[in-house]
């Protein structure tokens, strides 16, 4: 099974342009309690190296671009995020990495929880041990 589950966000356009909506428990399937974006990324500059306990969230590029590696401890896929109408539904105990930011790249996350340090695995070692257990 692919660790890449993309979820198409309807694009509600019109003459004056696009709008996309992201609905609780209906564009994504649990109750958003955060959101927060990352911008202005610097060059060759890479992010994430972690997995969460318990965290499920959607990731949207609504400007420019990334490329997402997950890894479940088995298998590790890539996946570009290019484009406002696609989100990435992320669960827990998956690695992410995010690389190849552009210079141009919002990305915008919603989260089921509120933030929580002590919900993140940041030594991947541990995460293998954990995902293994
Ligand atoms: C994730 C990927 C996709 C907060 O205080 N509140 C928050 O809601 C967040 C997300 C972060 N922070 C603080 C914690 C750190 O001092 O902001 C700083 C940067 O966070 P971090 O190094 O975890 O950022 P990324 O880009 O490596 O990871 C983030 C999310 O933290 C993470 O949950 O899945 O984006």
């Amino acid at each position: 099974m692919s660790l890449i589950n993309l979820i198409e966000l309807p694009v509600l356009g019109d003459a004056r342009g696009s709008l996309v909506s992201i609905e609780a428990n209906n564009t994504v399937p649990f109750d958003i309690k955060r959101a927060y974006y990352i911008f202005n990324t610097k060059d060759n500059v890479a992010r994430g190296f972690h997995a969460h306990k318990n965290l499920k969230q959607l990731a949207v590029c609504v400007s420019g671009q990334c490329r997402f590696e997950l890894d479940n401890g088995l298998q590790r896929e890539s996946v570009l995020l290019d484009s406002p109408a696609k989100g990435l539904f992320i669960v827990d105990m998956v690695w992410r990495e995010m690389h190849d930011f552009s210079k141009d790249c919002v990305l915008i996350v919603f989260a089921s929880e509120h933030y929580d340090e002590a919900d993140y695995i940041r030594d991947y070692e541990d995460f293998l041990e954990q995902v293994k257990s």
